[in-house]
């Protein structure tokens, strides 16, 4: 009888992701020629939770004119011209320092395969964290320097204000239509470059996310919420890669952290034999193309890859706990208990 009811409880369990689907989910991510007023914004895909591509979002951005390699190794700190933080120009254009953007130190993610934060055999693996000179890193960008693994300035805790305040007079603080939709400001505003080899392993998080390509291309490929029967997680311990002098990595046990759930799947080569439900998900792929903005919403599933050099900021808005959060939490424990991944 027990066993009947948990068969009756996975067997909803899977039709669940595909009526969500059919509901609302969209076949393609849409585009929106412009940005959408706060109240389109909320009502149209905040609310229901739907990702779209907004195009003509960002020209008002010096960035969009300005960034480049070249320009991230030689400009000079405060020379653009300043809509930022509604600070007066007079006050933006004081120099710090003669010192270029390129010779500031960023945290840099570093991994022998261009994975950060994924499941590598039979752990959790972060990635080493050098300080280095960013022109350092456009050294290597450029082939003309060599550095071990795999190079991704990604770290996520605002690191664009915090690590490279230089740089924000080219960008808006925030995204004023979201903010005033959301009724917040964003909890963190970062800055993404990175080799093309340099892969973020499929994830959600708890932020609506606003994701700006300035320059190059990033490939997301997508999954909804409701298709988290599908999605397997298992728990992991967690290590940290270290690099040691020679230029060979490690992996380090983290033994003071607790186990971490995480999800074991690569979507571009799915293991079907081992998590055989991934065949009923349904992935959305779209290409994020310079001067446009990723509008993908929170507890969305993402993996994502990008061109050689891609140059990104996003700004990430804290999610509501509501009930549309109680109810992702429910169908994500219904998931685990059933043993249905
Ligand atoms: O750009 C990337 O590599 C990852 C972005 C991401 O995971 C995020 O914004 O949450």
């Amino acid at each position: 009888m027990a066993e009947a009811a948990l068969d009756a409880v996975r067997r909803e369990l899977r039709e669940f992701p595909v009526a969500a689907r059919e509901l609302s989910v969209p076949l393609a991510v849409p585009y929106l020629d412009e940005p959408p007023s706060p109240l389109h914004f909320y009502r149209d895909w905040v609310c229901p939770n739907r990702p779209c591509i907004i195009r003509n979002a960002l020209q008002h951005w010096p960035a969009l004119r300005k960034w480049s390699l070249p320009y991230l190794r030689w400009g000079l700190p405060w020379a653009g011209c300043g809509r930022c933080f509604g600070a007066s120009r007079a006050e933006l254009i004081v120099p710090s320092s003669r010192a270029t953007v390129g010779s500031t130190e960023v945290s840099v993610a570093v991994t022998p395969d261009g994975y950060a934060d994924a499941v590598r055999g039979d752990r959790f693996v972060m990635p080493a964290e050098r300080r280095l000179p960013l022109s350092h890193v456009l050294d290597v960008l450029e082939g003309r320097a060599q550095h071990p693994g795999v190079l991704y300035v990604q770290k996520q805790c605002s690191n664009l204000p915090t690590e490279l305040p230089q740089l924000l007079p080219d960008v808006e603080p925030h995204v004023p239509w979201a903010s005033e939709a959301l009724g917040k400001m964003p909890d963190a505003v970062n800055f993404w470059l990175g080799e093309a080899a340099a892969v973020t392993s499929l994830h959600k998080d708890h932020y609506e996310n606003l994701y700006c390509v300035v320059s190059g291309e990033k490939h997301f490929l997508l999954h909804p919420p409701s298709d988290r029967p599908f999605i397997p997680y298992e728990l992991y311990t967690q290590a940290t890669y270290q690099l040691t002098e020679e230029g060979s990595f490690r992996m380090v046990d983290e033994e003071a952290m607790e186990k971490v759930p995480w999800i074991p799947l690569d979507p571009l080569a799915p293991d079907l034999a081992r998590y055989p439900s991934y065949c009923q998900a349904q992935a959305l792929r779209c290409t994020v193309r310079a001067g446009e903005m990723l509008y993908l919403p929170a507890l969305w599933f993402h993996h994502v890859q990008q061109s050689h050099g891609c140059i990104a900021v996003n700004f990430w808005y804290d999610m509501e706990y509501d009930l549309k959060y109680s109810y992702f939490q429910l169908l994500d424990s219904l998931t685990k208990v059933s043993g249905l991944n």
